[in-house]
């Protein structure tokens, strides 16, 4: 995210909007002091301090379902949404 009123989350260059469930390492890069990334959805909620500037990798389960990610001062501007769904035709059943 930033130095601008950016937020993605990408994945070899490209913005991701879709992701298998499993286990990811996120890769987050805040360049400024007035952001922050947090991702939130079931049953996860993890975020960056304001304040911090750097990088930091998270460890994080997806699961089925929407996850929103965010930074919090600027949440009207700067948001997305990430959609964890099974492969087409997996038997996985929705958890709750
Ligand atoms: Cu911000």
């Amino acid at each position: 995210m930033g130095p601008s009123f950016t937020i993605s989350i990408r994945r070899r260059g490209r913005r991701v909007r879709t992701l298998r469930p499993g286990v990811y390492r996120i890769r987050v890069r805040d360049r400024s002091s007035l952001h922050n990334f947090h991702l939130a959805g079931p049953r996860l909620n993890r975020r960056t301090g304001v304040d911090f500037v750097g990088q930091v990798e998270w460890r994080v389960r997806l699961r089925r379902g929407r996850y929103r990610y965010l930074c919090d001062p600027h949440a009207n501007a700067m948001r997305g949404l990430l959609r964890v769904v099974p492969r087409r035709g997996s038997r996985e059943m929705p958890t709750r």
